[in-house]
């Protein structure tokens, strides 16, 4: 049976974006009709599908409040198409403030709508500095017909702080395979004026303190010291002036290329030889999913969801945060061994395509559905 879903994210923000649009369009070519309800178009939505449609939640600025009421225009907009359209599923993207905006959309719409809402790690994280948000969470939670989380590490650590009285279930993140795949894109390694012998390192973020650009600067020197290399800077954010600092201090800037933020991440892993993911908190790591499925092995830290993504000796190396000696080490031993480096290459590609495959994990939301709705 084909179903109509109701959709909202953060459009623009990172990975939990990403998930819910790709997630969205496809459920669309699988015949589902898809309702983004979102505070601007996603920024993923590139392509004209006649069952996708996309409301917008406007929120007015009133003189008399002192801020913007997101929460309400959104859980108004919710009911207003619940109720016209009919949906039947409503998926959100976070406990605050989507999952509380739902349930008091779905009262206001007196149908019979079901919540199902996804953990994506930024409301454990935002607990973290924000306890007052404790019940807030948990409520999105417990009244939501069904919960999921993006790694088993993030259903522990939300059992461990919230011990909502919910079943919250691991589906894991996953890739659209048609975009992220090995090209040749040979071309993108003269035009940046990286040189044949030389290795090329990645690093993709939102340059949150939390990402630990600092190591990844740190840990690039050393690599450079010992190989040919140079570094790609993907992204933006609060980090980078720190980061422009750094390389500077460090007399790397022939080998550091700030790209700024990009696109067409695919072709930037084609040329790439290896990415580091150094955060210090991340409940999933779809950057590290989407290099890997480009044949990008991965270093990351032993942290959240990353050892779920990235097996240790396996397909990548898995090292303590802040640990540059061990973390450059093991990028160094890598790069170095290129029988190693193309075993790990491909054992990347086929953990992506034997666990995070898009049909594989689009099957388990639409059973999901199918069991809030009691239509199994
Ligand atoms: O990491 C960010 O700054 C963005 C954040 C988000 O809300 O998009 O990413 C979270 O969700 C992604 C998709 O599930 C995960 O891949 C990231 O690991 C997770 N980030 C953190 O847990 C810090």
């Amino acid at each position: 049976m084909k179903l109509k879903i109701g959709i909202t994210c953060y459009p623009t923000v990172g990975g939990s974006g990403v998930v819910a649009t790709e997630l969205g369009k496809l459920l669309a070519e699988k015949g589902h009709e898809i309702h983004f309800i979102t505070s601007s178009m996603p920024f993923r939505l590139n392509k004209m599908y006649h069952n996708i449609y996309y409301h917008q939640v406007e929120v007015n600025q009133y003189s008399v409040f002192q801020y913007p009421p997101y929460d309400i225009a959104l859980a108004n907009k919710m009911a207003e198409v619940a109720k016209r359209e009919n949906l039947d599923i409503l998926h959100v993207h976070y406990a605050i403030p989507h999952a509380v905006c739902a349930i008091l959309a779905k009262q206001m719409a007196g149908t019979e709508l079901k919540i199902v809402t996804t953990l994506h790690g930024t409301d454990i994280t935002v607990l973290g500095y924000d306890p007052s948000l404790t019940e807030a969470i948990r409520f999105g939670i417990e009244k939501s017909d069904a919960v999921t989380a993006v790694s088993n590490a993030l259903v522990k650590q939300t059992n461990d702080l919230i011990g909502a009285d919910k079943n919250i279930q691991t589906v894991y993140n996953f890739i659209d395979e048609r975009v992220y795949n090995r090209k040749d894109s040979g071309h993108l390694k003269a035009e940046y004026g990286i040189d044949d012998d030389e290795k090329v390192v990645i690093h993709v973020s939102n340059f949150r303190a939390v990402k630990r650009v600092q190591d990844v600067v740190k840990v690039f020197a050393k690599i450079a010291s010992a190989l040919p290399s140079k570094l790609l800077l993907v992204g933006d954010g609060p980090e980078m002036t720190v980061i422009c600092s750094l390389v500077k201090e460090l007399g790397l800037e022939e080998k550091v290329l700030f790209l700024g933020k990009q696109d067409n991440l695919d072709e930037l892993y084609s040329i790439s030889d290896i990415k580091l993911l150094l955060s210090q908190k991340e409940s999933f790591g779809l950057v590290a999913l989407e290099a890997m499925a480009c044949g990008v092995p991965c270093v990351g830290t032993n942290i959240g969801g990353i050892p779920e993504v990235i097996s240790n000796n396996e397909n990548g190396f898995i090292c303590e945060v802040g640990d540059i000696e061990n973390i450059s080490r093991a990028a160094i031993s890598l790069l170095a061994d290129k029988e190693l480096h193309q075993k790990f290459s491909l054992s990347s590609i086929k953990s992506v395509e034997n666990d995070f495959r898009s049909d594989k994990i689009v099957q388990q939301y639409e059973n999901i559905y199918y069991e809030v709705l009691n239509l199994e």
